[in-house]
């Protein structure tokens, strides 16, 4: 599309949301500011560096088998660098312990040191971007049984709680490198599949685990802990020890960032309705933003009401600064640099539309008790053109507009992704 159509485009939009009382310039400058952390694991399908195996167990799953998945560190750099130039604004890296680099050596998890993710944050560096952390309590031999830092065996159950302490050091010299703080994440799939008799006894463990991993603090300007709760995985269907109400209550009593994954509650229960809540005990909480389908099924996330929801629970509680946004999900179905790039992008078109509203109008009529007039408004705000707004951030931030970035993502996969 003409640059000149576009501004044509975006000055019209500009009238319309003026009608309304809404400035878009300042919508957009709000959206300059969101840093999205954007998931190394959508780039290889959860296979990190350490094993040719890759992902698993671990009840997480990537169907599908398109070609060209990053193979080595630096494919998968050249590959997010190549989303990153698709995607409007400054955003982040997310990573997985499983994403080291050893220089061939086998280095155990608990061993693990931020020399092996140098790499990462020299790259970070040079593309003036922070990172995000996760310890990987997956795809490993001594997670094989289903248990890691809930395990009845101390030796394994002190390997863990090993491995996710290093991770912490990790992050904390990732945040300290980078000068942003690093989210450093926790995820266990420990669980059960059938009929749970000890409910109790796995959650005891979990929680003195987590008191020694947590026991020696961290730098807050540097590295900040975040748990992830979930409701059900794969083989872990009756029973997981991480609930929600576990995390919850571990979060608030610790001061720990609570994350909130989409996938991971009852399928017609949404994270957006959480965050008001949660955030009246917590001072921040971590997204993971995915979209299940049926169940966790981690599909690319789009413009759907629940993402919509998730985005105006964030900007209508004005959340922005205690709420990291992080993207979670897998498709190895298509081309993982499309994936990236239609979650992000959908993410962020998310966010814009719940800038462009007008919250203090809307509330205000709630307030008078005219639901009528609010459900109308809500629904002729839906006609506004946002997409005009959109594409204008896109042509202002020197991204492709519309579908056009898919032409780069085509003679990418010609040039460098089809021949791997
Ligand atoms: C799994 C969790 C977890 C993982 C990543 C890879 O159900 O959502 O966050 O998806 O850590
Ligand atoms: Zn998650």
């Amino acid at each position: 599309m003409k640059t000149d159509s576009l501004e044509k485009g975006y000055s019209i939009a500009k009238q319309r949301y003026a009608e309304f009382g809404v400035d878009t310039d300042r919508a957009l400058q709000r959206l300059r500011q969101v840093a999205i952390s954007i998931h190394c694991w959508q780039g290889d399908d959860v296979g990190g560096f350490e094993t040719d195996a890759g992902l698993t167990g671990g009840g997480i799953l990537a169907t599908g088998n398109y070609p060209g998945k990053a193979r080595t560190p630096d494919e998968l750099r050249s590959d997010a660098e190549m989303a990153f130039r698709l995607i409007p604004g400054s955003h982040r890296f997310n990573l997985h312990a499983s994403y080291l680099e050893t220089g061939g050596k086998s280095v155990e998890r608990n061993q693990l040191q931020p020399a092996h993710f140098q790499g990462w944050i020299d790259w970070a560096k040079r593309l003036g971007i922070g990172i995000d952390f996760n310890s990987t309590f997956f795809s490993h031999p001594k997670a094989a049984d289903g248990f890691t830092l809930s395990h009845r065996d101390d030796g394994i159950r002190r390997f863990w709680i090993e491995h996710a302490a290093a991770c912490r050091k990790i992050g904390e010299a990732i945040g300290r490198g980078l000068g942003s703080a690093c989210v450093t994440n926790v995820w266990i799939p420990d669980g059960m599949k059938d009929v749970t008799i000890d409910r109790k006894g796995p959650r005891e463990l979990l929680k003195r685990s987590l008191d020694e991993i947590f026991a020696e603090p961290t730098d807050p300007a540097c590295n900040l802990d975040a748990v992830e709760c979930k409701l059900f995985g794969i083989g872990s269907e009756t029973y997981v020890v991480g609930s929600h109400e576990f995390y919850l209550g571990y979060a608030i009593e610790n001061r720990k960032l609570l994350c909130l994954d989409a996938g991971h509650f009852h399928p017609t229960e949404t994270i957006a309705d959480k965050i008001s809540s949660v955030l009246l005990y917590l001072d921040e909480i971590l997204l993971h933003v995915s979209r299940g389908i049926r169940w966790d099924s981690d599909h690319v996330v789009i413009m759907t009401d629940d993402l919509r929801a998730i985005a105006e629970e964030i900007v209508r509680g004005d959340f922005l600064q205690r709420v990291h946004i992080g993207l979670d999900f897998f498709d190895a179905s298509i081309h993982r640099i499309a994936a990236w790039t239609i979650g992000t992008r959908s993410m962020l078109k998310a966010l814009l539309a719940a800038m462009l509203e007008p919250t203090e109008t809307l509330r205000e009529l709630e307030i008078a008790g005219d639901y009528t007039a609010r459900l109308a408004m809500v629904e002729a705000l839906k006609e506004l053109p946002a997409g005009a707004v959109w594409d204008y951030y896109c042509l202002q931030q020197n991204v492709p507009v519309g579908m056009a970035w898919m032409e780069a993502v085509r003679d990418y996969e010609a040039s460098v992704t089809s021949k791997r």
